[in-house]
């Protein structure tokens, strides 16, 4: 079993070194008290900080080079105040949600606080050199999710390594790179944690995950939280063989340190860095006998849960202040001298605060300046509702005031404003209607980039020799094109390698590209997800797969929380270009046949979600997301596979834009909207439909989100009056969506003639077999009936009843 580390004697550092860490932690101490009182004192919502962690930080910190990545979470303070990602001033800034990059870099305002992320995209767009900057990918809250994307991050370095085809343009310095993660002793309770560990192990990528043990998650100790309360113990299955040479027992270095000793923690980390930059052997380092200063959060405080001999031990073992003591006993410095500069630590922090807290109330109180010289004018323009003069009294009682209270204040006025029409109103009209604006931009922007949404259409071209061939095979002959063209493209999932994928789509693709690019993973659809979010952060080009629609939820967690989220997050600071590969639809059973499309199209907004009705649309439809570098998922039809399609002969070139529908029978009578596997329901209805006179006019969708961005069914809709939304999905999933769309956003009520009806499938999942799917989802009888019960209530006469009922 590997040894604790003991304090070393000799460090590697000059005395001048080790005193100026030990006052980056007495600083980084000192803000996370100062921002636990601007909480209580209601200046900020919430707070949560990194103390109790500080030492362990700067052991991190001193072995983190330019080029390498962090996936952590909250307790990273010191740290990144250390490298400058976040100072401890834009720290203030984010406690305070001030929602301006210059001010507050890493979330524009947006993340919570203790939420980091280096920028490294330009602000048009373009991505910087990440070998020259410490990266950090930006966190989330939901404890664990910085696991599945360690696992991409590190992958990455093990590709720039092995795979030379590979552009570096600034991404990599021979894979010589680190992936930090760091993850709470509670948090390792989590599936993810452990998906991630293994999935690290198997890749051998280097990885050095952090586990910071305080003994607690909020108020729940260890015994509730792992077997033998610690994770050191249960992880000893981990530990690698001693040996440095490839073929080795493949493992993790696993070390255990004590979070208060700083000597102790240099020298692990300094090894662990070294094996993983040298040898690309992934490290876990147990830090124990930490503490939390001020309990988890500014939500609580531990004395409500923690014994008296546990907050009693927790002040004795206090890291900064046992640094301390370490210095004075090793003559590195002097009580005195210590005691003289953290006075001045103590001033330098609270000018922090004060310059992030003016900074961040100057532009407001501007803007309610602005808001009360307005309400005057208006005020001294003509006898108005006396309220107004109370609004900006009001206005002008507010030390601090956001700016929603400056909203709620102009909107009351202009309710009192209602019957008077003067030109001072309409400068207050135009002030709001400029600042919500600005605000909505402030929180709104960077969803997308909408990059793909540019692509321009490349249509097929057939000549006479243009060979038919089954779906499965169209698709195969876009990823040969795509691997070839394109080196950062690498495709991976389940049985995609050696298999091919279980639906051929990748078959010989491995043999001819070779193992890096097309690959075989385990069974993990989070981590093969993360593993796709990280690697698209360091400028590949990832295809993952999901093998069904169905397991998609396994990564949804992490395709919403951290994918979908993460351009925006950042405001715009960083992007991960993930395509997301899965089949769906259509075959037979409640696990094979599923249509979660509404859960999957609410939960990812910041992706694309494409459903194409066949394989040369789906082929075309990697080519578009290719170009473009926003994130999507794609759902291949199942049984398209075995459909034959004619194979363009510009496979390689064909795009299709997004957001723009096809009408793929034209009619006059009823427009059915739907998507992927049920067009071809819908053209079958469509045929017995014309038998007895109903000319069906239908639509595929071809992308959910986004969404007909040049209102084409609104325009058909406009021709036939009636409107069917048709789809395999929950009733009011997908259908009542695509009804919202259609009849809200593009007015399409205005052009009704009938109500609106849609066809979804059953609200059970569904059933196994022939019949079993066919009394679950919508089928070409369904259809008929929806369509036909439409014409019979226009016309009775024309369209008697068929059935009863
Ligand atoms: C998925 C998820 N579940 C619950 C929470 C609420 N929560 C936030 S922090 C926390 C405790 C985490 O403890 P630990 O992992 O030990 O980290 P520490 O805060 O102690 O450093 C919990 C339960 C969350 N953020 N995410």
């Amino acid at each position: 079993m590997p040894k604790k580390k003991g304090s070393a004697t000799a460090l590697p550092l000059e005395r001048e070194e080790i005193v100026k860490d030990y006052h980056l932690a007495f600083r980084s101490r000192q803000a996370s008290l100062i921002g636990r009182r601007e909480v209580l004192s209601g200046k900020a919502k919430f707070g949560i900080f990194g103390d109790g962690k500080e030492v362990a930080n700067i052991a991190i910190a001193r072995a983190f080079r330019k080029g390498d990545w962090r996936s952590g979470y909250y307790r990273d303070q010191t740290w990144m105040d250390m490298l400058g990602v976040m100072s401890l001033r834009q720290m203030f800034a984010q406690l305070y949600a001030h929602a301006d990059l210059a001010a507050e870099p890493n979330t524009g305002g947006r993340g919570m606080n203790a939420h980091f992320a280096s920028r490294y995209l330009n602000a048009d767009g373009t991505w910087k050199s990440q070998v020259e900057m410490y990266n950090t990918s930006s966190d989330v809250s939901p404890t664990g999710t910085q696991m599945p994307r360690a696992v991409g991050l590190a992958y990455a370095s093990v590709l720039y390594r092995h795979l030379k085809s590979l552009p570096v343009n600034g991404f990599s310095k021979g894979g010589d790179e680190i992936t930090w993660a760091t993850v709470g002793n509670a948090s390792t309770a989590e599936g993810m944690f452990w998906e991630s560990v293994n999935a690290i192990g198997v890749l051998q990528a280097p990885a050095i995950i952090t586990v910071y043990d305080d003994g607690y998650g909020i108020s729940v100790p260890n015994q509730f939280q792992m077997v033998k309360e610690n994770i050191f113990a249960i992880l000893q299955g981990f530990q690698r063989d001693d040996c440095l040479e490839e073929d080795c027992e493949r493992g993790f270095d696993l070390q255990q340190v004590r979070g208060w000793d700083y000597a102790a923690l240099l020298e692990t980390y300094q090894h662990a860095a070294s094996l993983a930059r040298q040898h690309h052997i992934p490290s876990l380092v147990h830090v124990i006998e930490l503490t939390q200063p001020q309990g988890h959060s500014t939500s609580g405080s531990h004395e409500r849960y923690k014994p008296a001999e546990r907050l009693k031990w927790e002040e004795e073992f206090d890291c900064v202040r046992r640094m301390r003591t370490w210095l004075i006993e090793q003559g590195i410095s002097t009580d005195e001298e210590l005691s003289k500069a953290e006075q001045e630590d103590r001033r330098t922090v609270e000018g922090w605060r004060k310059a992030a807290w003016d900074a961040y109330l100057a532009p407001i109180l501007e803007e309610r300046d602005q808001l009360v010289d307005i309400l005057a004018e208006i005020v001294a323009a003509a006898p108005q509702p006396p309220e107004l003069a109370e609004i900006q009294q009001r206005l002008l009682d507010l030390q601090a005031p956001f700016r929603r209270d400056l909203h709620s204040a102009a909107h009351e006025a202009l309710r009192g404003l209602r019957n008077t029409d003067h030109p001072a109103k309409q400068v207050l009209v135009q002030w709001k209607v400029q600042q919500d604006e600005a605000s909505l931009a402030r929180y709104g922007s960077d969803l997308y980039s909408n990059s793909a949404l540019g692509v321009e259409e490349v249509k097929p071209v057939y000549s006479p020799g243009s060979p038919t061939l089954m779906g499965f095979e169209i698709v195969n002959a876009a990823f040969d094109s795509i691997l070839s063209r394109d080196p950062r493209v690498i495709a991976f999932g389940e049985d995609v390698g050696k298999l091919g994928d279980v639906n051929q789509g990748f078959k010989g693709m491995q043999e001819k590209y070779g193992e890096w690019r097309v690959t075989d993973t385990g069974i993990r659809e989070a981590t093969i997800l993360g593993q796709a979010i990280g690697m698209a952060m360091r400028g590949l080009r990832p295809i993952c797969e999901i093998q069904y629609l169905d397991y998609l939820l396994y990564a949804i967690q992490v395709m919403s929380d951290d994918l979908a989220t993460l351009r925006w997050r950042t405001a715009g600071g960083q992007a991960a270009p993930v395509i997301v590969r899965t089949r769906g639809h259509r075959l037979e059973g409640i696990w094979h046949s599923g249509s979660l499309m509404a859960g999957i199209i609410h939960l990812v907004r910041g992706m694309h979600v494409l459903v194409p009705r066949d394989m040369t649309r789906a082929a075309a439809f990697y080519n578009t997301l290719l170009k473009s570098d926003e994130p999507a998922i794609l759902v291949e039809v199942l049984n398209g596979y075995r459909v034959k399609e004619r194979l363009p002969d510009n496979i390689g070139e064909i795009t299709i834009p997004l957001g723009v529908p096809e009408v793929i029978r034209e009619g006059s009578d009823v427009t059915i909207v739907t998507y992927g596997a049920c067009c071809r329901i819908a053209l079958e209805a469509a045929k017995t439909l014309a038998e007895v006179g109903v000319e069906v006019e239908v639509v595929d969708v071809q992308t959910l989100l986004p969404f007909d961005v040049r209102g084409r069914i609104g325009a058909s809709l406009k021709k036939t009056n009636r409107i069917l939304f048709l789809d395999e999905d929950v009733p009011g999933g997908t259908s009542a969506y695509m009804m919202q769309e259609v009849l809200e956003k593009q007015g399409g009520y205005a052009w009704l003639d009938s109500p609106p009806r849609t066809l979804p499938g059953k609200p059970h999942r569904p059933a196994y077999g022939s019949d079993g799917d066919y009394w679950s989802k919508p089928n070409p009888e369904t259809v008929f009936d929806a369509v036909y019960d439409m014409m019979h209530e226009a016309d009775p006469a024309a369209f008697p009843k068929i059935s009863s009922g």
